[in-house]
């Protein structure tokens, strides 16, 4: 499919938990213009810890040189496992620009700021060495996560079911930390007269209006495996990737009628990735209609 932007953030290369080849097989499906990578592409602060490499996080790599090479807008906006690229605002490495924050229009002219979001976070803003202990914790959860996947498939389970997503929805304080990172992201937008935010870095996959603004986060491709894209009329979608996978057929009926409600998987609980939160305008999961 092909289409005007893709937005991917918190791909954390360089760790295990990075699903590296559930991103390749995104990336083999969706064409763009644009692709916009908005931070922790490269997990330098896990890295210090110890580096997870593989040949498909290396083809990751090269897939994304590739497009950048071949003509497509490729944008690197680092986030906080990525900060010592923040230096390098302003410059492009070959093909590859740099910004700590964007702001990018839209096919129907609506202006989205682009940032990783951790400016946001109050809590890797205020107190480093929580977030630091916080992320040990997440990589334990998605590694008992991906033993868990493996028991499923064996056991013959359909769907992907994500520990960390039911663990996230369930955990009452890491919701109101949520809301708080999307209160600010919306307010910071309102002040700046945008029509919304597209940002990452809480891990949290959403697509969503609010009181006037447009609140998306790209998720993760650790543990949901998500990305936006902006179709050619300026629409953005919130796609996931095992849906993209197991029934290609739904993914493409998606795409051509927004009125189509998406069937979720068995296994799946519903608001394990966006947030509980209901949606104040008509729109079923995954896909708005901006305009
Ligand atoms: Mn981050």
């Amino acid at each position: 499919m092909h289409v005007r932007s893709i937005f991917i953030s918190d791909v954390h290369l360089g760790t295990r938990g990075c699903q590296a080849e559930r991103l390749l097989d995104f990336l083999k499906d969706y064409e763009s213009d644009n692709l916009f990578l908005i931070g922790d592409i490269i997990d330098f602060w896990a890295m210090n810890r110890g580096i997870h490499w593989t040949p498909a996080q290396n083809t990751v790599v090269q897939k994304i040189l590739r497009r950048a090479r071949h003509g497509q807008r490729v944008m690197l906006i680092p986030g906080n496992h990525d900060e010592a690229m923040r230096e390098y605002d302003g410059i492009s490495f070959g093909d590859i620009e740099v910004r700590l924050e964007h702001i990018h229009v839209t096919a129907d002219g609506r202006r989205y700021l682009l940032l990783h979001g951790d400016e946001y976070d109050q809590v890797t803003r205020y107190h480093r060495w929580l977030a630091v202990i916080g992320d040990v914790g997440y990589n334990l959860l998605v590694r008992a996560n991906a033993t868990l996947s493996r028991l499923r498939r064996l056991l013959r389970r359909p769907g992907y079911w994500s520990l960390a997503g039911f663990a996230k929805s369930r955990v009452k304080h890491a919701v109101s930390f949520i809301f708080d990172f999307e209160d600010s992201l919306i307010h910071a937008v309102r002040e700046r007269g945008l029509d919304g935010v597209i940002c990452g870095h809480i891990h949290s996959a959403a697509l969503r209006p609010v009181d006037g603004v447009v609140y998306v986060n790209c998720g993760d491709w650790v543990d949901s495996c998500t990305a936006v894209v902006e179709h050619h009329d300026g629409h953005l979608e919130l796609v996931r990737s095992w849906q993209t996978m197991t029934t290609p057929a739904f993914a493409a009926a998606q795409a051509a009628s927004t009125a189509v409600s998406p069937t979720p998987a068995r296994g799946v609980p519903s608001g394990s990735f966006d947030n509980p939160r209901p949606a104040p305008l008509a729109c079923h999961e995954g896909v708005i209609q901006t305009k």
